[in-house]
């Protein structure tokens, strides 16, 4: 059995270590630039983060005025899936728009 627990004549005396991990988390941004339209930063943000209208019209606001936006947290596998679909769906479509991701 691996692990930190110390046993003695089958008895758990005690156990030094939280038995899960809590994932680290990671913000996932958008970044501005001058050629994706607004429209379809409003359109990632509501098929890929799942934000209603009015909130990504917010966050698509954000990045337009002050160059990145935080779109979500999520532990790092999340959050890299969720940086490759915006990729991805940008290029599909000729625009440039650029994701990031960044510890909590
Ligand atoms: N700056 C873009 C424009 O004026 C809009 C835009 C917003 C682009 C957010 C990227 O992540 C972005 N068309």
């Amino acid at each position: 059995m691996a692990g930190p627990d110390r046993q003695t004549d089958g008895e758990l005396l005690e156990r030094t270590r939280q038995e899960t991990k809590k994932p680290e988390l990671y913000k996932v941004l958008l970044l501005n630039d001058d050629y994706t339209t607004m429209d379809f930063v409003i359109e990632v943000l509501e098929t890929i983060f799942h934000k209603q209208p009015a909130e990504a019209h917010r966050i698509m606001m954000m990045v337009h005025t002050q160059g990145k936006g935080l779109c979500g947290v999520y532990p790092f596998e999340v959050a890299e899936t969720k940086v490759e679909a915006v990729i991805g769906r940008a290029r599909e479509n000729g625009f440039p728009l650029r994701a990031a991701m960044e510890p909590e």
